[in-house]
């Protein structure tokens, strides 16, 4: 179909919808907006298969604008096609409440996929998101049945290719062949200090072309839409490759004075050179929000459209239902994320006084629940072994073998965490993945996102302390607990012991609104003795009485992971001296603090001041639990390469130092 009037008229609109809604919020950016609304249009309205009316119709095709400073290029999409997207919310752009905030956030506003601003992170969810369609296409697709075949598009800019966490998945998107995901290149060669002459100078189409992209390009991104329409009809026919299209665009299109240099990137227009630049696009100058009538007619049809499509779908679902009934099942399964009867059949038990690292039980919990759980998928970035991640029977996830449900990330701890939001994102597998716990700084931004945008992905992060030992400080955590603590959100657990690690997982699995990061030692630890200490099912209450040898104690010993164990020797001899102590293990913080006030306080009864928590990292945080009052054996400093054991001579975990430093706590407590 040839390009009319009505599409160009469409196209000024959404480029001064943007504009007006960032000059009465007084902020935002109008540039990205103005300079992309040619290719958006192009997709949303020639190739974007979705339905407005319902935005979680699974075989929609994903969008994700990646550079999410431009939220009002998805706004004015969202709204003009016909998303519970009202004038009013444009026009209450960046304000409490709206659901227009200044970035775009998953869960706020329908139709926005994914929570992006900052830079390579919708570029990476984008990864995840096609591995998802990728591998439920393999799981569930039957000959005449394509249920899963959506595309997935983002519109990527300048700052999203630079970030490194780009490099990282389209490397990966490469190597497997992801073919349905075609991202469109706003490039404008403007960044916020200016011309990315300044510090971007690369070839980036060789660059992607190496990393085994179709790289395509469009001369005239401002104007040519049948040449963009031609790119994205040629990425599409390339089901071998991801594919990157270029297109050359000039930011704040139309803005006479303004548009072409960074001054446009990041604020208003300003009234003056708004009015110039209706002028200039032959837009009505004194018109605010303003929508044609006909503008209107013709994006709305994207409703009767994606209608039209979700019931062929639909249509040809209840016939795959009929004739696959089984897979139809659990492709209702996977959507769900439900555990249905039965899924912990095989869940191991751990006898007391076996020799065991959490990282080996928390592999042993994977081999029974991988078969039960068909949407769960696995992965390591390049830690395998050590994080004891990957399940008995596993598959590869690979590019002929899409089925496979454990990922190799290679070495890209941030792509992996992105690309694991990406999947939750997208919906019908759920994602967990290893590293180590001192990597999670490689990938915190993404956690960040999980977090925020409440994607229940499962970050398992192993060698959980200095007591990882030789490997020495690079790879010892010492604030990571802390800062992962911090984060609103995210329910950090690190389990006692082998039977906690069980306890661990299970509470994982039922969380289905927001991430967890599991803590799991590297060293053995001896699995609790349950008939002498409190069942480990009581973990899921973040915090609770292992032991105690008096019902109002005088001291209280509160541990985390592996120092569970050595509070419960210095607890044994605390008691065989008669003092009235109790021992607590606390393997979630968050857990805890969302219990009833009865609940902690019969745990952690005010009237006891004398506690003293034992975790072998930052001691920052612990006052919350101990009180001012009370004492913290931590690690305030970065660790050292040398024999575990020796370690904890050193920094004074053992028994010896806790019960000293119990006796000592306590006298001052009572003086
Ligand atoms: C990780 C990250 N770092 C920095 C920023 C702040 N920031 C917002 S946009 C931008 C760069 C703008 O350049 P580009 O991506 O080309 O967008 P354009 O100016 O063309 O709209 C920066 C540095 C950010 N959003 N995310
Ligand atoms: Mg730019």
């Amino acid at each position: 179909m040839p390009y009319t009037d009505l599409d160009r008229l469409a196209i000024n609109t959404i480029r001064f919808l943007s504009a007006d809604a960032v000059q009465k919020a007084n902020s935002g950016h109008p540039g990205l907006p103005m300079g992309a609304a040619p290719m958006a249009y192009v997709l949303w309205t020639r190739f974007l298969k979705h339905n407005p009316r319902n935005p979680k119709w699974p075989n929609r095709d994903r969008f994700i604008l990646s550079a999410g400073h431009g939220s009002m290029l998805l706004y004015s999409l969202l709204h003009l096609t016909g998303y519970d997207v009202s004038m009013e919310d444009i026009q209450n752009f960046r304000q409490w409440g709206s659901i227009t905030p200044g970035h775009p956030e998953y869960g706020l506003t329908p139709g926005v996929e994914t929570t992006t601003g900052p830079l390579g992170q919708g570029f990476a969810n984008g990864v995840g998101m096609a591995m998802a369609e990728r591998h439920l296409a393999a799981v569930f697709n039957r000959p005449g049945y394509d249920i899963m075949d959506h595309f997935t598009y983002a519109i990527v800019s300048d700052g999203d290719l630079m970030e490194g966490i780009s490099s990282e998945a389209a490397s990966l998107a490469g190597h497997l062949g992801l073919g349905r995901l075609i991202y469109l290149y706003d490039n404008n060669h403007i960044t916020i200090d200016g011309d990315t002459s300044l510090a971007f100078t690369e070839d980036v189409a060789m660059r992607f072309q190496a990393y085994g992209w179709q790289v395509l390009e469009v001369e005239d991104g401002d104007h040519d839409l049948d040449a963009i329409e031609q790119a994205i009809a040629e990425a599409r026919a390339d089901l071998s490759r991801p594919s990157l299209i270029m297109v050359r665009t000039t930011i704040g299109y139309g803005a006479p004075n303004k548009q072409g240099t960074a001054g446009v990137h990041g604020s208003p227009l300003g009234e003056e050179e708004l009015r110039l630049a209706k002028r200039n696009l032959g837009w009505p100058e004194d018109k605010w929000f303003y929508v044609p009538d006909e503008v209107y007619a013709h994006m709305r049809q994207a409703v009767e459209r994606g209608e039209a499509w979700e019931h062929e779908w639909q249509a040809l679902f209840e016939r795959y239902a009929a004739e696959y009934p089984a897979e139809a099942e659990a492709w209702r399964h996977y959507w769900s994320y439900a555990l249905p009867e039965g899924w912990d059949a095989d869940m191991p038990t751990f006898a007391a006084g076996e020799k065991l690292a959490t990282r080996k039980a928390s592999g042993k919990v994977l081999d029974a629940i991988m078969p039960k759980l068909g949407y769960l998928i696995g992965g390591s970035a390049d830690l395998t072994p050590s994080n004891n991640t990957k399940f008995k029977g596993a598959h590869i996830f690979a590019r002929d073998a899409y089925d496979g449900r454990y990922v190799h990330w290679g070495i890209r701890e941030h792509a992996m965490g992105a690309a694991m939001n990406g999947m939750a994102l997208h919906g019908g597998v759920r994602p967990y993945g290893g590293t180590f716990l001192v990597f999670s700084d490689y990938m915190r931004p993404a956690v960040r996102l999980a977090a925020l945008s409440h994607l229940p992905v499962i970050f398992v992060y192993t060698h959980d302390s200095v007591w990882l030992g030789e490997d020495g400080p690079t790879h010892q955590p010492i604030e990571h607990l802390a800062s992962l603590r911090a984060m609103p959100n995210l329910v950090v657990i690190r389990p006692a012991d082998a039977n906690e690690t069980v306890e661990a997982w299970r509470v994982a699995l039922a969380e289905t609104s927001r991430p967890v990061a599991l803590a799991l030692s590297r060293q053995s630890i001896t699995t609790l003795d349950r008939t002498r200490y409190a069942d480990a099912a009581n973990l899921r209450y973040g915090a609770y009485v292992l032991a105690e040898n008096a019902a109002t104690p005088d001291l209280i010993l509160i541990a985390t992971g592996s120092e569970v164990e050595l509070a419960a020797a210095a607890y044994e001899q605390l008691a065989a001296e008669g003092v009235r102590v109790r021992l607590v293990s606390m393997p979630s913080w968050e857990l805890f603090a969302e219990q009833s006030p009865e609940y902690r306080e019969s745990v952690l009864p005010s009237a006891v001041k004398a506690r003293l928590a034992i975790e072998a990292g930052a001691s920052l945080g612990w006052e919350r639990w101990v009180g001012l009052d009370g004492d913290i054996i931590a690690i305030d400093r970065f660790g050292a390469s040398a024999p575990y054991k020796v370690l904890q001579e050193q920094f004074g975990f053992t028994v010896e130092n806790v019960v000293a430093r119990a006796k000592a706590l306590l006298e001052r407590v009572a003086g």
